[in-house]
């Protein structure tokens, strides 16, 4: 044949799946010949369910987004080396199709370093064991791991045919994550690494293009994006004229951690954001982070990370609508695609139109030529007059007003029509009959019950290889000085100590996001002879972000017994250790138990340590969302049906004295009609008398919004 009969039997094959090529230049990314504006929402697939995927998909669809992004997160697929999990919440090939399935397209980034308050950043632990490795930098073995996970990612992508070279969805994909808040700490062997990743990436040939956020010097014809609350004002822009302007992470919100409030960003704010960006920066995608947070179920929420994740979002942590936020947005992707074409085609050029007030106009050539505009008051407190084209417009403090025909406002950023809406919690069940518990209390292993033995305090997650939160670290102290008025002094560089002496629970105490080091100080009773210390260490999730990963140090650092007369260096003492609790190693939580284990009936339901409750209970009726609320329990972890629903803490109030997160989210399709079987582990002293179990849904207000919604 004729090459160009190839070429034409080729492209009419390509065509007749549906193949789009993804090109770009410097004004947008081009989808089969076309160029876009995309508006993209992060939702990320393990955060949710399966069942719940296409209700998020199609309220994102329905509010305007034309794109989807998620992170890969490469230790829920590769738990051992070569060994791979992509079942249930981790069905990554079932999400994206689920995406195409409801016509929107794919933002894939496959990192494999995603940060994302998710724990380790997505590494899997065993890397940490890799003989001579050191993360994201250019080192041999962390290259190879890297190569060979976004290898299997991509080739599973391309097996399935969905990139959109191939008919499917995936438009772009990301390598690295904003890897420039590091890079110095790596020197010269951290810009040989940028230069490797974009080359690796480049190399498996997705036929779509990739990005690098938070790089300014991405290496062709990888493109830098942005990432940020206000990229219109801080973007330094793509690093060459033929790359668009990409905004990949939008911060919706803010992520929350135990001790924290929420961060309540306005949807006013992020609308004027947003238009700033496409108006000033010639922005032609931006991206919602997130625009559905879900849910940090198991241990997957990283350092101090409450398991509500993007609460604030458009869509909140159950799927709900969250107006007026959502509605506004909604409003505001319709404007701008009102006249995408002329902002995509146009030429722009920016004027003043007072000391804080600025226009930018989108024009198409010729005579009819059609005309964008966009009119900004940065003012924070006036409204200002202006004249544009000899016709007045009042322009709110602090707005944008956007003009598709260069005549008519048609959105307005600070002026939101949608109603606002109120989350309604429904409390259906209580637990409040001590007759439907059980409890199981969990042994605290003295010195003798150990195996691992070492001369010094052992960092935690070396010790744990991140099996479990828990880490015990044992010792005999032989007491035969005189020593009145003993205190127990623990220093720890992991997140909570529990401290007990035979069998004894002295006291606990933790540390917080930002301060990573803490001490615990408490009286202690010493008998003549042997004593038996048991200090529980715990960690709420591995760090995620910073250089060094590798060499993180947690757990405790030194311990001592101060008497009135003298102190005992107890750091360099024969330590005995047991990584996890009984109960985890008996799976207590699994519907299936071990059916030796012998549960009692409850005891003293206050101040109790280490203990196990159980109990059953019926599903809610309705179709709504299911979360149980836990302000009376203390710190630990919670189960149903033998599916983990996450760390609580209770006990760690913020600065204005209220827990951080109450209710947690029980998904529909973790549950069955009848029994339930519920399993909660509290550390810290909770009472399970007083949780409930409730339903969530929301109900619209009549009143105007207050700001702040
Ligand atoms: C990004 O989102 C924030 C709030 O989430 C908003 O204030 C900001 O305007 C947005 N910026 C862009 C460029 O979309
Ligand atoms: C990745 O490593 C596994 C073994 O750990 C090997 O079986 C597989 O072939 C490698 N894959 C790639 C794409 O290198
Ligand atoms: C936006 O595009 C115009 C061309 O239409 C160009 O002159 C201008 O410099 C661009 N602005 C930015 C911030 O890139
Ligand atoms: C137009 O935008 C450029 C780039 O932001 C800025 O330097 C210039 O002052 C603006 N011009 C006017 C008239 O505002
Ligand atoms: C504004 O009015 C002036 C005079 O009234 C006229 O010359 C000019 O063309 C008008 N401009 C526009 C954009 O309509
Ligand atoms: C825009 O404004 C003009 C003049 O007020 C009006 O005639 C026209 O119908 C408006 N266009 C739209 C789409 O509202
Ligand atoms: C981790 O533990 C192993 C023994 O299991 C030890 O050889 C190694 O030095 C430890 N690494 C760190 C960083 O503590
Ligand atoms: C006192 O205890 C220490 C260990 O803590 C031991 O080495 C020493 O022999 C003991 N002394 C007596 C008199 O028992
Ligand atoms: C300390 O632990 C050992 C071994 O479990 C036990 O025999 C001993 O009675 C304990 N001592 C005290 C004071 O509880
Ligand atoms: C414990 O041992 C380490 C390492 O041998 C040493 O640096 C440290 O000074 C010792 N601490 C005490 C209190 O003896
Ligand atoms: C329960 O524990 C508290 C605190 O330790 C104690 O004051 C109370 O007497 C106990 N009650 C019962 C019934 O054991």
């Amino acid at each position: 044949m004729e090459n160009w009969v190839i070429l034409v039997v080729m492209s009419l094959a390509l065509l007749a799946m549906g193949a789009e090529e993804v090109t770009y230049d410097g004004r947008s990314l081009i989808i089969d010949g076309h160029r876009k504006i995309l508006f993209s929402g992060s939702i990320h697939y393990p955060r949710s369910t399966p069942q719940i995927w296409p209700t998020l998909i199609a309220k994102a669809k329905e509010g305007g987004l034309n794109v989807i992004q998620t992170y890969v997160f490469w230790n829920l697929h590769e738990p051992q080396p070569g060994q791979y999990d992509f079942s249930g919440r981790y069905d990554l090939v079932r999400f994206i199709k689920e995406i195409q399935a409801q016509g929107l397209y794919v933002c894939l980034r496959i990192g494999p370093y995603v940060e994302s308050e998710w724990t380790y950043g997505g590494f899997p632990f065993w890397l940490h064991d890799v003989p001579g490795i050191v993360y994201r930098t250019d080192n041999e073995p962390f290259k190879m791991y890297m190569q060979n996970f976004t290898t299997k990612i991509v080739s599973m992508m391309q097996s399935e045919g969905l990139y959109a070279s191939q008919g499917g969805p995936i438009i772009l994909s990301q390598i690295e994550n904003e890897y420039q808040n590091v890079q110095k700490a790596f020197g010269e062997e951290g810009s040989r690494y940028v230069e490797w990743a974009a080359k690796m990436a480049v190399g498996l040939k997705t036929g779509v293009p990739w990005v690098m956020c938070k790089q300014t010097d991405a290496p062709d014809p990888v493109i830098n994006t942005c990432n940020g609350m206000r990229c219109g004002e801080t973007f330094t822009g793509p690093n060459s004229p033929n790359k668009p302007a990409l905004w990949t992470e939008n911060w919706t919100s803010f992520y929350h951690v135990y001790g924290g409030e929420p961060y309540i960003r306005s949807a006013e704010d992020i609308a004027f954001h947003v238009t700033l960006f496409i108006a000033r920066k010639n922005g032609s995608y931006v991206n919602y982070y997130m625009y559905h947070g879900g849910t940090n179920f198991g241990r997957t929420s990283s350092a101090y990370v409450i398991t509500s994740y993007y609460d604030q979002a458009p869509l909140d942590e159950y799927g709900l609508l969250r107006q007026p936020k959502w509605g506004h947005l909604k409003e505001l992707h319709a404007a701008i695609k009102s006249c995408s074409t002329t902002l995509l085609e146009g030429k722009q050029s920016n004027f003043s139109l007072g000391q804080l007030q600025e226009g930018y106009v989108f024009e198409e050539e010729g005579e009819e030529g059609k005309c964008a505009a966009f009119l900004v008051n940065n003012d924070h407190v006036n409204i200002f007059t202006v004249q544009f084209r000899n016709r007045s417009y009042q322009l709110p403090p602090n707005s944008i007003s956007i003009l598709p025909d260069c005549q008519n406002v048609t959105f307005n950023t600070a002026t939101v029509n949608t109603k606002c809406n109120r989350r309604i919690i429904s409390p259906v069940q209580t637990f409040s009959s001590a007759d439907k518990w059980e409890q199981f209390q969990d042994v605290i292993p003295n010195f003798d019950q150990t195996s691992l033995i070492s001369n010094s305090l052992l960092e935690h997650m070396n010790v744990t290889k991140d099996k479990s939160d828990y880490l015990w670290y044992t010792l005999r102290f032989e007491h035969n000085l005189s020593c009145s008025e003993p205190k127990l002094q623990v220093q720890s560089a992991a997140h909570v100590v529990h401290a007990f002496a035979d069998g004894t629970y002295l006291g606990g105490a933790h540390g917080s996001h930002d301060v990573k080091s803490f001490t615990l100080e408490v009286p202690v009773t010493l008998n003549e002879g042997t004593n038996n210390i048991s200090i529980l260490s715990v960690m709420v999730g591995l760090p995620d972000s910073g250089a060094f990963l590798e060499q993180r140090f947690a757990g405790l650092t030194t311990v001592e017994i101060e008497c009135s007369e003298e102190s005992y260096d107890l750091t360099n003492s024969t330590w005995g250790y047991q990584v996890g609790l009984l109960g985890e190693q008996l799976e207590i939580y699994e519907e299936q138990s071990d059916s030796s284990i012998q549960w009692f009936e409850l005891g003293n339901t206050t101040d109790q340590t280490i203990v196990w409750y159980k109990a059953t209970f019926d599903s809610p009726k309705s179709d709504d969302p299911v979360a149980l609320n836990l302000e009376s329990m203390g710190k630990g972890h919670v189960w149903v049906n033998g599916q983990s629903i996450g760390r609580y803490w209770i006990s760690f109030h913020h600065s204005k004295g209220q827990p951080s997160q109450t209710l947690y989210h029980v998904p529909r399709s973790f549950l069955n009609e009848n029994g339930n079987i519920l399993v909660l582990f509290e550390e810290d002293g909770g009472n399970p008398l007083h949780i409930s179990l409730n339903t969530v849904s929301s109900t619209n207000i009549d009143d105007t919004c207050l700001n702040n919604h």
